[in-house]
């Protein structure tokens, strides 16, 4: 083994601000990590999780060979006495109760693993059943939605341009510890630092002066689930004043008229009361966005995951076209992602929309949206006996009885589960539940192209990652799951995964050379297979996009993009501003940008019902985000579990007062779904009538391996959170605002 100091360029998978970093290995140890000054994209920022990474790749808790149960007990097994055992199991299951017994739950960290997330693809295609679900429904199915029956895709999004922006009104995010989502922006903070001194302002809306209202010109508390309620009432003043101003837009919208009768009742004087933000407020709010120009509206975890997700994601970009704001230099602007993004293939201006509700799920009868169920049925589906009830589950990189709602239920439906298969690195709170637990490789010892973040990104890119550590002798995760897709194929537990592997690209030419709009139409797939020898898995999958992506070289074509070109470019290629798309993004059956869909629209009815039931004095919750912490998974990592203990509950000190709770004292909170006790923290930055506990706690489950965790395990607030509020329109988990009471805990 070579044991020189080497330095490797490496991008962070841990969240959507995809830094690059620079990796020094001496061996197969990590010696240091740092921000890669030279990235064309993040220009050297790093938050302490990237630094992580070297004690990730090193946690003894890390599973590095499979676990099989004998006995009742979690064990280490081969890989093929793991396949064997899920061949058995999982055929016997499906041929015993049928296609819809077999489910699969796809988790976070999926979206962030080149290979795990091109070929858990893979897998979901060969799943017998509908019976998928992910966390996206306890994050951000509301804003795909809206966004798919606005823009004509699931994935147009449109992001705030910070770099060029100079007015930005951002709702329910908190990128000072999330470093941003749906908006990937290394160094968030620098962003802002440079929009402030060009004069521009930050308004942050939020029910706890979090970390970015710190930064902020101006903090607007808002009680939560409220903000569909602000919104309306902006737009409401942006017509009433006459201050609506499409621009260029003009002749790519429709709907503005029904727009204007529905958001006719919703005036600022109605509205104050409810969101807890005056009608003068909102009236000068609205005449920033027009006066500021450019300006941007941005929401994230606060919106998306409330009663009216869908409702205050729509509103929130239709703010953006009234105010002129939408695809312009500083406004919010489509990226072109340089591979894999469905709004840049094929002719623009034009396509086929999104379909929602193709299936109900059987229990509860939600709409399926983006083939998938909401998780908030998980549990449903799995203990209501019946046909079609689901009897083995499938997780991918996901903690669901942390992370999703009323997991008291949901962890006794997984344990009451005929089998389970997690493809998961640790043992951990889902895992204890599992029949046989596959584990992937370290990220340090896997290649890395971010597919999604690129079309959620504040400028255009491309950076690829080759491995920091040679591949050890094991299967990594494109392997396994093709290894899984082969079992539920019926080939048996070693199919010919290379096989399969050539049947997957072999398609995507093929769809690709007979899509008249192209850049490789009426190629020859051969040819197009034979350029890209040698590769395999995900780098071939990659190559491909690439080279028949927007910017690629359209395999000899032109010039342009191919992996080799990013492999010579180890801190990227920079591709530019986001550059306006309007009409070319559109992909609605129209080829326009609907202001009104009816399916949002008609839901109105509820926001107005709402205005009739609020209770004044009742405690709600709600959720935050912390820079060392990642949803439930790296609080096993010693730098970032040490400091202060951040599992507390943030209370205002009236109410702290009021209800006998004392700061640094435990706290009994309650809701219809659970029960937990949680250290008090008396802070004004929680507006009265909130309690802010960060989810992703209560590492003290028996059964999981996670030394450093279970040492300061917290609670686990998902007890609280109700597994029958959704979001009608998307399915979305309701994670905010959720009733509860709160009482000094007895012991
Ligand atoms: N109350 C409340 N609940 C929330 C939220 C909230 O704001 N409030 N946020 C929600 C959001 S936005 C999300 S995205 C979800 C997250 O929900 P999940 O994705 O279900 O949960 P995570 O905590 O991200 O767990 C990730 C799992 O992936 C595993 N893992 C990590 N890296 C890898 C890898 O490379 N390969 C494999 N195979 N496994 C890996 C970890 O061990 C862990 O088991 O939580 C949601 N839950
Ligand atoms: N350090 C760290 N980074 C992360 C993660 C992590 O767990 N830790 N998770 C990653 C994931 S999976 C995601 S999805 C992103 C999420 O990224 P963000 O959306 O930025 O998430 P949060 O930091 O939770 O910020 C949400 C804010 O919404 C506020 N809020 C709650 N309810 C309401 C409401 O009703 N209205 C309004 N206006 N605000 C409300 C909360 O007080 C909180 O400040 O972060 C990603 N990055
Ligand atoms: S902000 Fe931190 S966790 Fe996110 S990509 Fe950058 S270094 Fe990684
Ligand atoms: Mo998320």
């Amino acid at each position: 083994m070579n044991t020189s100091t080497q330095t490797h360029y490496r991008i962070c998978p841990l969240c959507e601000a995809t830094c690059g970093l620079e990796i020094k290995t001496e061996g197969r140890n990590v010696t240091s990590i740092r921000g890669d000054a030279e990235d064309v994209f993040s220009a050297g920022y790093i938050c302490p999780k990237g630094v992580a990474l070297k004690e990730l790749d090193a946690d003894p808790d890390r599973l590095r060979g499979p676990m099989v149960r004998r006995n009742g007990e979690l064990v280490p097994a081969t890989w093929d006495e793991a396949f064997a055992e899920i061949d058995k199991r999982l055929i016997a299951i499906l041929d015993e109760h049928g296609p819809e017994s077999v489910a699969a739950y796809s988790g976070n960290p999926s979206a962030h693993n080149t290979s795990l997330l091109l070929y858990n693809q893979a897998m979901l295609r060969v799943l017998p059943g509908k019976n998928r679900f992910s966390a996206s429904s306890v994050d951000q199915v509301p804003k795909h939605v809206s966004s798919g029956l606005m823009f004509g895709t699931f994935l147009s999004i449109p992001v705030p341009d910070i770099d060029r922006t100079q007015y930005f009104l951002m709702l329910g995010a908190n990128p000072m510890a999330s470093n941003g989502s749906l908006f990937t922006a290394p160094d968030f903070r620098g962003r802002v630092r440079k929009m402030q001194e060009r004069g521009g302002k930050l308004v942050v809306v939020d029910p706890r002066r979090s970390e970015t209202a710190d930064v902020a010109d101006e903090h607007l508390f808002i009680r939560p689930g409220t903000d569909a309620h602000f919104l309306a009432a902006i737009a409401n003043t942006l017509f009433a004043e006459g201050l609506v101003n499409l621009g260029r837009l003009a002749p790519h919208t429709n709907g503005l008229l029904e727009l204007e009768k529905a958001v006719a009742e919703f005036s600022p004087e109605r509205m104050a009361p409810f969101c807890g933000i005056s009608a003068e407020t909102i009236r000068r709010v609205a005449g920033e966005l027009v006066d500021n120009q450019p300006a941007a509206v941005y929401g994230r975890i606060g919106t998306c995951t409330q009663e009216f997700g869908t409702t205050v994601s729509w509103l929130i970009d239709v703010i953006n076209v009234l105010t002129g704001n939408l695809d312009r230099p500083g406004g919010a602007m489509f990226p072109l992602a340089p591979a894999f993004s469905s709004n840049a293939q094929g002719r623009g201006g034009q396509g086929s929309g999104v379909k929602l509700g193709r299936g109900r799920s059987r229990v509860r009868g939600v709409p399926e949206v983006m083939s998938e169920f909401p998780v908030a049925c998980m549990a449903e589906e799995i203990d209501t006996p019946g046909e079609g009830q689901i009897r083995a589950l499938i997780t991918v990189a996901g903690n669901p009885a942390v992370s999703t709602p009323n997991t008291a239920r949901l962890s006794r439906a997984l344990a009451a589960l005929d089998f389970m298969v997690c493809v998961d690195i640790y043992l951990n709170e889902t895992t204890r539940h599992a029949d046989v637990i596959l584990p992937g490789l370290s990220p340090l010892e896997n290649s890395h192209y971010d597919i999604v973040f690129p079309q959620l990104s504040v400028r255009n890119w491309a950076r690829y990652s080759p491995p920091v550590f040679e591949k050890p002798d094991r299967p990594a995760e494109w392997e396994i799951m093709l290894r899984l897709s082969g079992i539920l194929m019926r080939q048996g537990p070693s199919a010919d995964i290379a096989a399969l592997d050539d049947f997957i690209i072999r398609m995507q030419a093929q769809s690709m050379v007979n899509h008249k709009d192209s850049t490789i139409v009426d190629r020859d797939v051969e040819e197009i297979l034979k350029a890209l020898e040698p590769r395999r898995g995900p780098e071939r999958i990659v190559d491909f996009a690439l080279r028949s992506g927007p910017y690629g070289d359209a395999f000899g074509e032109r010039p342009g993009l191919t992996l080799r070109s990013l492999e010579e470019a180890p801190h990227g290629i920079d591709l530019g501003a986001l550059q306006s798309r309007v009409p070319e993004v559109l992909c609605t059956l129209s080829g326009k940008i609907e202001l009104a869909p009816e399916l949002i629209v008609g839901d109105l009815v509820r926001l107005e019902e709402s205005l009739a039931t609020r209770k004044e004095d009742q405690m709600v919750l709600v959720g935050r985000r912390q820079v060392r912490s990642n949803n439930s998974w790296l609080h096993n990592l010693p730098l970032l579990a040490k400091g202060p203990f951040r599992c507390t509950m943030q209370i205002h000190p009236d109410d702290a007062q009021r209800l006998g709770v004392a700061d640094g004292a435990k706290a009994a909170v309650s809701s219809r779904a659970g029960r937990i006790t949680v250290i008090a923290e008396c802070t004004d930055r929680v507006m009265p009538g909130v309690v802010s506990i960060p989810h992703g706690w209560g590492h003290d489950e028996d059964g999981a391996s996670l030394q450093v965790a279970a040492d300061r395990p917290g609670a686990n607030s998902n007890r609280l959170t109700d597994e029958f509020a959704i979001d009608p329109l998307s399915g979305n988990a309701v994670l905010c605002g959720i009733p509860v009471s709160v009482e000094p805990a007895s012991v």
